[in-house]
């Protein structure tokens, strides 16, 4: 009976608006001198990789005084438990879910978002914004799979979808290219080593991982992960590629250069308003972090990418200060999905972890449905006006567009961001509760309001050995409180028929629009 009162209470409200809250005041400060907005998304970090978070295992100060000074938030979701559909729900406030070429991207992959569909970068830019996108992309470049010119433009692009500059790796640190790309051309090119890339054949004398190991100097991939095709500065990949030369990265300095980046994209854009999105490539694999922090964390590279990662963060908050412009600068740091330990290489941070629990008290990780998948770190900071403090609201990432569009004062029009909400009294820790429910894509897709969450049925995998993960799939449907078990170790589903049915019609709903 409870039950069914708290739920009633729940989804009874309004599920259009962020509630009756009047966030009129800071919107309209904002508005005569709008902040600039910086978004923070590292990769595969989990909600207890921090220590703000509450391990004791971790020392992250930068992130942790960023949290002290601004709202660290205990419910916040990412859309999906892995990179590509997360990240697309965030630029886009489309569900991944809705479309079926989302999943995690290949390097040569075509660009999932395509330039007709509006982005929050093009949505910052009708609102006078200059826009930048540093770091991790995984949203595909070009326009199909395995076309793009790797020794030319790469077109369409960042630029066709709303941001001015970017600097990017294609998709992920583990798949080739290995090489950054910069406004959509590779930086650093070398003409003596044109680019090639694919995912079908190897290049005739070109090295794989799987057959000369005594070529891999920095990492070992760990046996049945795959990453033993190409191999790039001592370590091999997924897929093959051929040249580079000199404008191949080096693992132990993308940190150093995408930090350098950002820095410098704060320093030169100081006098504007800037809408500026950093894709950290910490703390995904390969971790080879650098030796400055090799052996810093105990834990091994896994321990010592989160300090990398930590190291980042400061130096963005140090670049604000230097320019001045940190107090009105509004930043989200969060993660794309949860966190994993073992995802393919021998980086030794299963057997290194000790007390430590990436994923907090929940269950699962990357790639799961259970909670730990997609229940991500989520700091919201803009000095000037939000009131520090620690909200338990339940946000999603799928609401920074229209929430971003609320703060800069813009109408979204028809079709645009369909599935993102205003939230941004929630953001700005004025609203305490939220939104009514989210929706989150692992294999399955669940749907929660903070309490109650209800997991489809699905029958692949229950556990994927490699990774060690739980990935909350089940023939049968799942229903968890999470409020009395954040571990989702009780499924109640067959105890309230009443509150599934209500989640199940709900999924539809919105599935249906
Ligand atoms: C998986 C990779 C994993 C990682 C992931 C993408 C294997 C066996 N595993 O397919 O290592 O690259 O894709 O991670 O290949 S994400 O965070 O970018 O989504
Ligand atoms: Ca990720």
């Amino acid at each position: 009976m409870k039950a069914k009162l708290l739920l009633g209470c729940s989804f009874g409200s309004s599920l259009l608006t962020g509630g009756c809250i009047d966030v009129n005041k800071a919107v309209n400060t904002a508005t005569q001198q709008k902040p600039n907005v910086i978004f923070i998304v590292a990769d595969d970090l989990g909600y207890g990789d921090i220590s703000c978070y509450g391990e004791k295992t971790i020392s992250t100060p930068h992130v942790d005084s960023l949290a002290a000074n601004g709202i660290r938030f205990t419910d916040a979701h990412s859309v999906a438990a892995t990179s590509t559909p997360s990240r697309y729900s965030l630029f886009t406030g489309h569900y991944s879910w809705r479309r079926n070429d989302t999943g995690i991207a290949a390097g040569n992959a075509g660009m999932i978002i395509k330039p007709k569909q509006t982005t929050i970068a093009d949505m910052f830019k009708s609102a006078g914004y200059t826009t930048g996108a540093i770091g991790k992309w995984h949203l595909g470049m070009g326009d199909k799979t395995g076309t793009q010119d790797w020794n030319g433009v790469i077109t369409p692009g960042p630029q066709d979808i709303g941001f001015d500059y970017s600097y990017l790796m294609a998709a992920t640190g583990d798949r080739v290219p290995c090489v950054w790309i910069e406004n959509q051309r590779v930086a650093n090119y070398d003409v003596n080593a044109p680019i090639h890339v694919s995912y079908t054949k190897p290049f005739p004398g070109e090295p794989l991982g799987k057959d000369h190991p005594e070529l891999l100097t920095k990492l070992k991939p760990y046996p049945n992960h795959g990453h033993n095709q190409a191999i790039v500065n001592g370590i091999s990949r997924i897929g093959y590629m051929k040249g580079g030369g000199k404008a191949l990265w080096k693992d132990e300095n993308i940190a150093d250069t995408l930090t350098a980046k950002a820095v410098r994209y704060i320093e030169e854009h100081k006098d504007t308003t800037f809408f500026l999105y950093v894709g950290t490539n910490d703390i995904h694999v390969p971790r080879y972090p650098h030796s400055r922090f090799t052996g810093k964390s105990g834990m091994g590279y896994r321990g010592d990418a989160i300090l990398q990662f930590d190291w980042t963060v400061g130096e963005i908050m140090k670049a604000l200060q230097k320019q001045g412009i940190a107090e009105n600068t509004l930043i989200v740091l969060t993660s794309d999905n949860g966190p994993v330990v073992n995802d393919g290489y021998l980086d030794q941070a299963v057997e290194l972890l000790g007390e430590h629990r990436p994923w907090g008290d929940m269950r699962g990780g990357k790639y799961s449905n259970f909670e730990a998948g997609t229940r991500v770190p989520f700091i919201v900071s803009w000095p000037t006006k939000v009131t520090p403090g620690i909200s338990n609201a339940l946000v999603s990432h799928i609401d920074l567009f229209a929430s971003m569009a609320e703060l800069v004062g813009t109408e979204l029009k028809e079709g645009v961001a369909i599935d993102s909400r205003k939230q941004l009294s929630a953001l700005l820790g004025i609203d305490k509760k939220g939104r009514d429910y989210i929706i989150e894509a692992a294999q399955s897709i669940s749907i929660s309001d903070g309490e109650w969450k209800y997991i489809t049925p699905c029958d692949r995998t229950p556990y994927y050995k490699i990774t060690r993960t739980e990935t909350g799939n089940s023939s049968e449907e799942q229903l968890y409180n999470l409020h009395q078990d954040i571990n989702e170790r009780y499924n109640l589903a067959s105890k309230y028929p009443e509150i599934v049915e209500m989640m199940k019609k709900l999924l539809k709903q919105e599935k249906d629009k």
